[in-house]
């Protein structure tokens, strides 16, 4: 049986990634990994084992790698694309200098590791729609160049030293259960909370701006089953192209709207935002990902919107 670490363990994919995890693997073979101030609580923290786990701490993911006798590492350590931009040194030591450790760690402990990339690795000279598996990366913001490196990185450690790692870009990631934090795609999830409560919602992204969404469900069957797939079917490894749906905010408001007529949108476009939206793709080709792993989404924009509605509604009670 594996023996997980999950590092990030109580941000917005950790928190359920986790929980997940302990389901199929059993709840002692899958370690929180999580940094002071930011302590598992809950299930997350009655379910099983949980560890200080800072990427800038080399010797103390070793320890924590040793002490469980770790084969598998979800690295989710990182800063997403608007906090990146303020605090661009900090998404480059925790994304790139947190993730060199933990590669190092993987490589001397024999560990696979996950890390994700995001659409946020393409930049405006990327084709926009059904963005290809390989393509032109030149993203304009930190978080892409950090992203961009992630799967270079990744792929470097697999070619030189076998170090098993794999991983996906993922598009923005709406979810019920830990609300996201800093990220350019958060409207899609505010905007849920906001017609939950019955308030309107102002829009810090533009009409008619495209962006590949993703429901959680779906984002955290990609992570274990990419983990779990025959790796002679791999042609490629960092990063595939997932997709589930794209939409702009016109979309997600007439989804809503089948659910909650009366529901009203204004719009207070966020110049960093917008900029950031601007430059990723439309919708992306996830051709590789089917082929190679067998991936497919199972929510739509219907779907998800039905059930973000009803899980939320009963979270939020
Ligand atoms: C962000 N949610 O908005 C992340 C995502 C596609 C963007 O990686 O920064």
């Amino acid at each position: 049986m594996k023996n997980i670490l999950v590092i990030g363990a109580t941000g917005q994919i950790g928190s359920e990634l986790t929980m997940k995890l302990r389901c199929i693997y059993g709840n002692d073979h899958v370690v929180a990994g999580y940094i002071p101030g930011a302590e598992p609580k809950g299930e997350l923290k009655e379910s099983g084992p949980a560890e200080i786990c800072d990427v800038t701490d080399c010797a103390g993911i070793d320890a924590v790698v040793k002490k469980f006798d770790i084969d598998t590492i979800y690295n989710l350590a990182a800063l997403l694309s608007v906090v990146a931009e303020s605090k661009p040194m900090l998404a480059w030591k925790i994304g790139i200098d947190g993730l060199w450790n933990i590669l190092e760690i993987a490589r001397e402990n024999g560990c696979a590791v996950f890390t994700p990339s995001s659409i946020g690795s393409f930049g405006p000279e990327t084709p926009r729609n059904h963005t290809p598996q390989d393509t032109i990366q030149r993203p304009i913001t930190i978080y892409g160049v950090s992203k961009v490196t992630t799967e270079l990185l990744s792929d470097y450690y697999f070619k030189k030293y076998g170090v098993d790692t794999r991983s996906v870009r993922f598009p923005g990631l709406i979810s019920y259960v830990t609300p996201p934090g800093g990220g350019t795609t958060d409207y899609a999830v505010d905007i849920f909370y906001s017609a939950v409560r019955g308030e309107d919602f102002v829009c810090p992204i533009a009409a008619g701006t495209y962006m590949d969404m993703m429901y959680m469900p779906d984002a955290l069957d990609a992570c274990v089953n990419l983990m779990e797939a025959d790796p002679t079917r791999l042609i490629h490894r960092n990063a595939f192209n997932i997709a589930a749906m794209s939409f702009d905010p016109e979309g997600i408001l007439a989804a809503i709207r089948k659910y909650k007529p009366d529901f009203k949108m204004t719009y207070k476009v966020e110049p960093l935002k917008q900029n950031n939206a601007d430059s990723w793709p439309n919708s992306l080709d996830d051709i590789c990902a089917r082929q190679e792993w067998d991936w497919c989404a199972k929510y739509d924009l219907d779907s998800m919107t039905r059930d973000m509605l009803e899980k939320l509604s009963a979270r939020l009670r």
